[in-house]
């Protein structure tokens, strides 16, 4: 898809090497404005249209008045339910075969406010946004519940798989000589990427393309593919650049089936972007999430049990469980322990993935928790965390792959100054200024799964790299260009990462922070193979100039071919392919067994029920980290800044340390966002979502970020990944919105258990 440019560091200094610290290939294209975003593209013909959305959050669609809008200049179509054929019931992300029932994008049934009820199609954005205004829509409104303390809400559904339990956690609670018991509560928090999601959508006879921001190409192509009920390989995704996606673009939503039906009926190609508002309800954010963390210890603050429970948040007719027992069953050893947990239906969109869905507001519990333990033990927090330090996976019963956590407290104490900290909360002070340190760990497993890439060596001696994987900014066209380079002994330069289009060697989901160590493996593999080739053509071929030398091996660096001992010719890679006649070498390969189907590799690129489980075999792979953070609490006005951060990181190898620290700084980022701002604010007459734009909703600015130090503390772990880095994008939000609550407390005395810390609750 997309040619980048060249030249970016030296090729001599190592910088371009896998680990080598290589600014982003993609960056100049980007910041030049080069890079075509999906609904950039410009095509003929092209219609526009726009959702119309429900204005209650319960009960039926009465009618559809659309004779004004159907009117209205440049309308070429209105599309409600009446006059939509149906498509098919599509399978979910684990590819559980779907029912045989017809799947309607525009709903009757209004089970939340803003869910898609009618859209309309006209020559120009303009026309269709003035025709929705005019789409008359009336219902039958029954009473919505709200959001979980609605007293309709009950006690929800218990999901008796996340069930975890070991001990006898009540009895060992009851016997325990210190007990804390506390609430915690997060709001939901929407993933608010700067690109809203969009697409467009064009068919040439039975054969769709769809251009738009993905984090899952071949997933989401096998969706539009049920859908509309074609083969999986008449439908191509296209998405070479996408601005953020936070775990909000993994899925084909309905907006997307809407946009390619419309261009189905109306044989044009078909754009449709989500207004801002629409991002808020087209698709789910982090679930709202209650939990209560029990722990009993005895006086030196050992932990004797843990009792978790935990709720979220889920839809009326879809299922989301955000798994609140995660972090609570890992992070400390206890002989204890049950943690289970329920969902609730609520009138809102079904909530989705957001930046480490699950351990992050796991971790906001247990990670308070044990804080409080620390103060009712009267110890200090971070040595209550090395007393309860887990040796191995407390509830897998396994040895941890690799954990450097103890590394990560002490690095990150050290560089932070922890040991000049005054135990009694208020007891540091500039002015008027309260001033708190706290710290918390965080975590994220370790997903893996199988990879493909295509590698070839091109006549002129430069690489090309395709993969129908993607990059979000998180930096997956540099550290593949790193990975060939290295692997096949050419500058980085010389290396051209093509990613974004399903007719790509397969792939998998960016999500669950695997794309990175799945794909690495993947071209690493391709890589050697290519190698091979090239090396064996330049050993046995009788028209090379090596043929003579009767060599075993060859080396291959900087572009250039040689006997290991220097011994004969050395030869550029361009000359070798000239010598012998060839215009390229491609090699392409996948990492999965090699007796696999070809069923089972189209379910591990367009499902997720291939992955390998973090504790599979003798380990449990996880990452690690540890914030300590400083707070500055305005006396008189509540306010909170986070004025210090040093977080110490085990992520195994780093394929890019550049990368990798701004990956580790921007979850550190998003998670003062979720300390001190971030809430989805429920109006409770309409259950409708009512700062629903990024004015509102609020998101970090630069003037909330204080300079933020961020150290690896990771060593190489052979049992994660092919080249042995594990997870980087999500782990590093995981830990901050607990260490941010842990030195409110110590700046102020006030314990907030309810995100986010805003200034009326502490005054
Ligand atoms: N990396 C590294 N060494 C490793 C692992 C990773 O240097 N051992 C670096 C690489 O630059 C790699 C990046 O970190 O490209 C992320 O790798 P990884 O965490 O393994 O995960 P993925 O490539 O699968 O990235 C997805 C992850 C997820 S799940 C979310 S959510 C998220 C995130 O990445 N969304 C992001 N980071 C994001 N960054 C940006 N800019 N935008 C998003 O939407
Ligand atoms: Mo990330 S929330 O797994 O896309």
């Amino acid at each position: 898809m997309t040619v980048h440019m060249k030249r970016h560091g030296d090729a001599s200094d190592g910088t371009q090497a896998v680990g080598g610290r290589l600014s982003r290939v993609d960056g100049p294209a980007k910041i030049t404005g080069a890079a075509k975003y999906a609904v950039e593209q410009q095509l003929d013909g092209l219609a526009y249209a726009v959702l119309v959305e429900s204005t209650i959050a319960a009960g039926k669609v009465r009618s559809i008045d659309t004779d004004a809008a159907q009117a209205a200049p440049g309308v070429l179509k209105v599309l409600t339910p009446d006059n939509m054929p149906p498509l098919k019931t599509a399978s979910d992300w684990l590819g559980t075969p779907p029912p045989d029932a017809p799947y309607c994008p525009l709903a009757r049934d209004i089970t939340f406010s803003g869910q898609h009820v009618a859209a309309v199609v006209a020559e120009t954005f303009e026309q269709a946004v003035a025709a929705a205004a005019l789409v008359r829509v009336s219902y039958d409104e029954v009473p919505a519940i709200v959001d979980l303390s609605d007293a309709k809400a009950g006690d929800g559904i218990p999901i008796d798989a996340m069930t975890k339990e070991w001990g006898d956690a009540a009895t060992a609670f009851a016997a325990a000589p210190i007990r804390i018991c506390a609430a915690y509560n997060t709001p939901r928090e929407y993933q608010a990427p700067m690109e809203p999601h969009g697409l467009i959508a064009r068919w040439e006879g039975d054969q769709l393309t769809v251009w738009e921001p993905s984090q899952w190409l071949d997933g989401m192509a096998r969706t539009y593919a049920e859908w509309f009920g074609v083969p999986f390989e008449n439908v191509r995704l296209v998405s070479p650049y996408i601005g953020g996606g936070f775990g909000s673009k993994a899925l084909a939503l309905g907006h997307g089936a809407v946009a390619a039906l419309a261009a189905r009926m109306l044989d044009r190609p078909v754009r449709l972007v989500m207004t801002r508002p629409q991002t808020f309800t087209g698709y789910g954010g982090r679930a709202a999430t209650r939990q209560t963390v029990t722990i009993g210890a005895d006086a030196d603050g050992i932990i004797q049990s843990i009792v978790h429970r935990g709720v979220n948040e889920t839809s009326i007719d879809g299922m989301w469980v955000e798994p609140l027992g995660s972090t609570t069953s890992i992070m400390y050893q206890t002989p204890n322990f049950s943690s289970r947990q329920n969902v609730v239906r609520v009138n809102s969109v079904v909530p989705g993935a957001m930046r480490a869905p699950g351990e992050n507001p796991s971790a906001f519990g247990i990670e308070c928790a044990i804080d409080e333990l620390a103060y009712e033990v009267g110890i200090d927090p971070l040595e209550i965390r090395l007393r309860n330090y887990a040796e191995e996976d407390p509830h897998a019963k396994k040895a941890w792959s690799t954990r450097q956590l103890r590394e990560a407290y002490a690095a990150g104490a050290e560089r932070f100054g922890w040991s000049k900290r005054s135990p009694q909360p208020r007891s540091m002070r500039d002015g008027n200024q309260l001033i708190g340190w706290g710290v918390a760990a965080g975590t994220y497993p370790v997903r893996r799964a199988y990879g493909e890439a295509m590698v070839r060596i091109l006549a002129d001696g430069s690489v090309e790299v395709e993969s129908s994987s993607i990059d979000m900014g998180q930096g997956t066209y540099t550290i593949l260009a790193q990975t060939a380079a290295e692997t096949l002994g050419v500058p980085a330069d010389n290396v051209v990462v093509k990613l974004g289009d399903s007719r790509f060697a397969r792939a998998g989901v960016a999500g669950g922070s695997r794309l990175a160590g799945v794909m690495t493996g993947a071209v690493h593999k391709a890589a050697s193979a290519a190698l091979d080739e090239l090396v064996g053509l330049a050993i046995s071929d009788p028209r090379s100039p090596f043929h003579a030398l009767q060599a075993n091996t060859l080396v291959v660096a900087n572009g250039r071919i040689a006997s290991p001992r220097g011994e004969g010719p050395e030869v550029s890679i361009a000359e070798l392919l000239a010598s012998v006649g060839r215009d390229r070498i491609e090699a392409k390969r996948d990492t999965m067994p090699a007796n696999s189907t070809a069923e089972e590799r189209y379910k591990n690129y367009t499902t997720i029920a291939m992955a390998l489980p973090h504790t599979e075999g003798d380990y449990s792979r996880y990452s690690w980290c540890a914030h300590f953070i400083e707070v500055r609490v305005d006396e008189d006005f509540g306010t909170v800044r986070v004025s210090r951060v040093v977080s110490a990181l085990d992520s195994g190898r780093l394929y890019n340390p550049k990368l990798a620290e701004s990956q580790w700084k921007g979850g550190i980022i998003m998670g003062i966002g979720q300390a001190l701002l971030e809430e989805g604010i429920v109006d409770r007459r309409h259950g409708r979502i009512v700062n629903n734009n990024l004015a509102d909703y609020l998101v970090p600015t630069n003037a909330d970020i204080p300079d933020i130090e961020v150290i690896s503390v990771g060593i190489p772990d052979p049992h994660s990944s092919a080249l042995g880095g594990k997870g980087v994008g999500e782990l590093a939000i995981v830990g901050v919105a607990p260490a941010i609550a842990n030195a409110v407390f110590h700046a102020t005395g006030k314990r907030i258990r309810d995100l986010p810390i805003t200034l009326e609750k502490l005054i």
